[in-house]
């Protein structure tokens, strides 16, 4: 029998990429969008448009206990990989009420439906280094301390400590993954790394003439998203459930970033880049790095992509996708 996998935030970035790897796997795939998703496939769907009609969606929300219930009632999958969530950190100081209503009551939710109608499932969270914040070493593993410095980074303390105690109260199959920054031609276009490379492909082609930045000294370790899915999966196939982060192992500023793709694409970036502190967060989290070697040793999983090679994949496909656009008909 087939292996049934369901996933929440299957429309976003990581959900796409995890539905492919499931699919290449054999799985069944099942995943939940908000049911206005369904009704406008190209703009809410663009990411998993190609594989619609290899899995199953099913209308529901974070923000409803009741959709969550039945839908997992109706899928009782083998394994649930939770990645929905307000993700956008400096969204989260300005609607602070909703990102902890969705982040917190929506990891309970999936955990509570899980338990109640497929125990057996084993159970993903989508962690974040996030939750390190302020951080209290460097680098940052399983066991540094969290400081979060966002409603995001304490809604996602929440989850994982309730992702925990499911699996110490429940005997539930739970593991954490903490994931530091992981990016993609497909990431959204408010993350800095899309926001920079659909710029610089924007400049490139004429589109465009500035690129408004924050903070362009935080640092952060940034892998692609394609290479981070396996790790989830990975975590579910162990023995044991456990918490994992996983990391490249490199930091890099944004400044850096910035330089290597306008570099990249040919292009001065001090000509075009200005700093605008309305972009800066109440709070920043001015550096992470992440020690992966945990995930290395158990799940003898390791990156594929780097800096160099992410940033190089998401400048060459935001030209392409511009050109494509541009093209007269
Ligand atoms: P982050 O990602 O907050 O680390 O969380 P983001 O790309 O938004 O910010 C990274 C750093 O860049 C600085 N920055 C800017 N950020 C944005 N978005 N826009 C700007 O104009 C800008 N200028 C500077 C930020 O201040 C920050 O320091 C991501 C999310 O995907 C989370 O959901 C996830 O949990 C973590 O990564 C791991």
């Amino acid at each position: 029998m087939k292996k049934r996998a369901f996933i929440t935030g299957i429309d976003g970035q990581d959900g796409s990429y995890l539905a492919e790897f499931l699919l290449k796997k054999g799985y069944e795939v099942y995943g939940i969008v908000r049911r206005i998703a369904l009704e406008d496939i190209d703009h809410h769907l663009w990411r998993i448009k190609h594989i619609l009609n290899k899995i199953t969606l099913y209308p529901a929300s974070l923000e409803s206990y009741a959709s969550i219930f039945n839908t997992v009632g109706k899928v009782r999958p083998d394994e649930c990989y939770h990645l929905g969530a307000q993700s956008f950190v400096s969204y989260s100081f300005e609607d602070e009420f909703s990102t902890l209503n969705a982040n917190i009551n929506g990891t309970h939710f999936v955990l509570s439906a899980v338990k109640e109608n497929a125990p057996k499932c084993k159970f993903y969270f989508a962690a974040s280094s996030e939750m390190f914040g302020k951080v209290k070493e460097t680098p940052q593993n399983e066991d540094t301390p969290f400081h979060p410095r966002s409603p995001y980074g304490v809604s996602k303390v929440a989850g994982f400590y309730m992702t925990q105690n499911y699996r110490e109260a429940y005997n539930l199959f739970a593991c954490n993954g903490v994931c530091f920054n992981h990016e993609s031609p497909r990431r959204g276009f408010e993350f800095v790394t899309r926001k920079i490379t659909n710029a610089v492909a924007k400049i490139k082609l004429k589109l465009d003439k500035e690129l408004r930045l924050g903070n362009m000294d935080a640092k952060r370790d940034w892998g692609f998203a394609g290479d981070y899915v396996k790790a989830m999966w990975l975590m579910l196939q162990q023995d044991v459930p456990d918490d994992y982060v996983v990391a490249t192992g490199e930091t890099h500023s944004v400044r850096e970033f910035v330089e290597r793709a306008f570099d990249y694409a040919g292009l001065d970036w001090k000509k075009y880049v200005v700093i605008d502190k309305k972009l800066y967060r109440p709070a920043e989290v001015n550096l992470l790095l992440g020690d992966f070697s945990k995930a290395k040793n158990k799940l003898g999983w390791k990156p594929g992509v780097k800096f160099e090679g992410l940033v190089k994949m998401m400048v060459d496909s935001d030209i392409q996708r511009l050109k494509k656009l541009c093209r007269p008909l």
